[in-house]
């Protein structure tokens, strides 16, 4: 598992090279946005239970079906393995957010993931609704802690649901 910068310098470090100004470009942007990446890790941090529950009962508002009989997060332990993934989600993008790279999300979520969804039965459209229910609500909270580019919290929500969507067997 990498972050932004341990990636680049295994980059270079692999081809002999000194770093140039494309890596200097990218350490720049990295380190620019740092204090906001620690910043609104915190605020995911200090929220994540309220988000996570309130991020639910929106996906179950919308999509009511999940939680009636026949639907996958119906009974209570399936309720409950449901928001246990979206929290999943909400804590690894926080990773990814800090690291600068989706290397952590590959690893350790992301693999393997949509087999054993598709095994269970656990449907990946709602899955992905979720994940995206989340990023707006962390964006607005971070923008009303006053960052006003919040791209780099697109980017983790957005793999996941890049990666969970993809075509599947
Ligand atoms: C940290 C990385 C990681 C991830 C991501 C993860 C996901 C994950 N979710 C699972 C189950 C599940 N996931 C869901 C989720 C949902 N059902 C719905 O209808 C909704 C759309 C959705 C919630 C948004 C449900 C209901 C189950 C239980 C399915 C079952 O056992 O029948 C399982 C099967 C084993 C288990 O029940 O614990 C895994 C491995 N586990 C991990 O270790």
């Amino acid at each position: 598992m990498r972050d932004a910068v341990t990636k680049l310098i295994d980059n270079y470090d692999t081809k002999g090279r000194y770093l140039d100004r494309d890596a200097m470009d990218v350490l720049q942007s990295y380190f620019t946005t740092g204090m906001e990446r620690v910043q609104a890790a915190a605020i995911i941090n200090g929220d994540a239970a309220a988000i996570v529950r309130q991020a639910g009962s929106t996906l179950f508002e919308k999509v009511p079906e999940l939680i009636r009989p026949g639907g996958n997060a119906y009974t209570t332990r399936r309720y409950a393995a449901c928001l246990r993934d979206m929290d999943y989600y909400l804590r690894y993008a926080s990773y990814a957010i800090i690291a600068g790279s989706m290397d952590v999300l590959d690893e350790r979520v992301l693999q393997g993931l949509r087999e054993t969804y598709n095994s269970l039965g656990v449907p990946i459209a709602p899955t992905v609704r979720g994940i995206q229910i989340m990023k707006e609500m962390v964006k607005d909270k971070v923008a009303e802690a006053g960052i006003t580019s919040t791209a780099f919290i697109d980017q983790p929500f957005d793999h996941m649901t890049q990666e969970l969507s993809e075509q599947s067997v």
